[in-house]
């Protein structure tokens, strides 16, 4: 149990010092917890980590360079980040079940960078260049590398397309990867806005990629993980799930068998803040093939690793190995479908029809207005949403045609069912009334109306405080 008294104590005293030395910032890491207290959380990524997880990371852990991996570091001293990695290691393997876990990646663009030079690396010394052993391919000469580099241009990379939910890691050309190699996406067939395999065997058929990454940041189904393996077979292609968004469900055993990607994938990497309910981080988890390449993250892809982070990772790893954990990854889905079902009882309409996950997407087209002016409608109202592109969308990435809503956070926070319906009404109330105005980003709605919404957002969220064991006094 937690003891109410000690953790805010350790929080005013942390504050203290901060404030001792720098008061703004002292004020806003207090007003973000009122903040945060005060907002209804639908962002799909986001949750509430532990007090525990919290203040791991508040530590002189923060002072040691470790470059390198446990026991083989480059720096003197490494002892007891050692046993920080080893024990973060340790618990992430035996919660996922995987052989190889690697915990040091900073955020998910990391873990996917680490994972692409994994696969490349592994897959240059064998089809393509045969000279280069694998012990050589860090160690190459300016014009080793050049040819190198020309190798890894021809690579291609099958990911999902943004408008159908994949991410821009996943090889889009703001990103790195949309550089590193020759993308080619696969999207959701238009009647059920699911991901048409059939359609997605073709493409990879055709196009013989490389590399097949599953994995999405906005797509509201299961993704049968078991069938892109085969494809990936059938082509020789590597495949990598980005998991970053539901791994609290694989953790939490919501998604098994065909559904979990550690069974099917190569490689696969996540980030360990979203479903998951850790700190600010990433992770890559693959077979013993990809390990060792893996391995060579930092310093090749990572700059020293976050020893308080990973510590951090480690308690949040832990307590994800708890049967309530199990019970929490089922809330976040039961949550999930009672406000998918309370939006379409009220005539909204959602991207596939519903959900399967943490996430449902609202095309909020039919209600005549774009993402940005429903995001900003909802935010005017006390109700903190991001918008999305949705399949095929009109109005392009920026302004978008649909709205993003996730019920880690608030699952976390306690609020069931009952209070999911509450916040469709409240949503739907939102939508239904604001106009669109002039402009893709101008509405009207009346303030009587977002008023109303915010005080009731208000009132549902004082029933259910949040992080009660924290009081940082007046
Ligand atoms: N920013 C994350 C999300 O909101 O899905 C993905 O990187």
């Amino acid at each position: 149990m937690s003891d109410l008294n000690a953790e805010s104590t350790a929080f005013r005293a942390a504050l203290d010092a901060v404030r001792a030395v720098e008061p703004r910032i002292a004020d806003a890491i207090a007003k973000e917890l009122h903040d945060q207290r005060e907002s209804l959380k639908l962002i799909a990524s986001e949750n509430y980590a532990s007090p525990a997880v919290l203040l791991a990371m508040g530590n002189w852990l923060s002072d040691k360079y470790a470059e390198g991996t446990i026991g083989r570091r480059f720096y003197a001293g490494c002892q007891n980040v050692d046993t920080v990695e080893s024990v973060a290691v340790e618990h992430a393997k035996a919660l996922f079940g995987a052989e190889y876990a690697y915990v040091q990646p900073h955020s998910g663009i990391d873990a996917n960078l680490v994972a692409y030079w994994a696969i490349l690396a592994d897959r240059v010394e064998v089809p393509y260049l045969k000279k280069f052993e694998k012990r050589q391919v860090n160690d190459l000469s300016d014009a080793e590398w050049a040819e190198l580099r020309a190798a890894f241009g021809n690579q291609r990379m099958l990911g999902m397309s943004l408008d159908a939910g994949g991410h821009l890691t996943h090889g889009f050309r703001p990103n790195i990867s949309g550089k590193m190699f020759d993308q080619r996406s696969y999207g959701v067939d238009a009647a059920t806005g699911q991901i048409d395999y059939a359609a997605l065997r073709e493409t990879a058929k055709e196009f013989k990629p490389a590399v097949i990454v599953g994995g999405y940041s906005a797509y509201p189904r299961k993704v049968n993980f078991a069938t892109m393996r085969e494809i990936a077979d059938e082509v020789g292609a590597t495949f990598m799930v980005d998991m970053a968004h539901f791994a609290g469900l694989v953790a939490g055993k919501v998604f098994t068998g065909d559904f979990n990607p550690i069974a099917h994938a190569h490689i696969v990497t996540t980030t360990t803040h979203k479903s998951l309910r850790g700190p600010r981080g990433g992770a890559v988890f693959a077979g013993p093939e990809l390990a060792d390449q893996v391995d060579r993250g930092c310093p090749m892809v990572l700059g020293g690793p976050l020893a308080h982070v990973m510590a951090a990772k480690a308690i949040a790893f832990a307590e994800a190995r708890r049967p309530e954990f199990a019970d929490y990854a089922q809330r976040i889905v039961a949550n999930s479908q009672a406000l998918a079902e309370g939006l379409k009882q009220r005539g909204a309409t959602l991207v596939s029809g519903g959900t399967d996950n943490h996430l449902v997407l609202i095309d909020v087209d039919k209600y005549g207005l774009t993402g940005r002016q429903a995001e900003q409608a909802l935010l005017d109202s006390g109700i903190v949403t991001n918008r999305n592109a949705i399949p095929a969308d009109p109005n392009g990435a920026w302004y978008t045609s649909g709205i993003r809503i996730g019920t880690p956070a608030l699952t976390t926070r306690g609020l069931g069912v009952a209070e999911m319906d509450q916040i469709a009404e409240l949503m739907h109330t939102v939508l239904g009334q604001t106009k669109a105005g002039a402009s893709k980003a101008k509405f009207d709605l009346d303030p009587a109306v977002s008023d109303g919404v915010s005080k009731a957002a208000n009132e549902l969220l004082g029933g259910f405080p949040l992080y009660p064991s924290v009081d940082l006094g007046a």
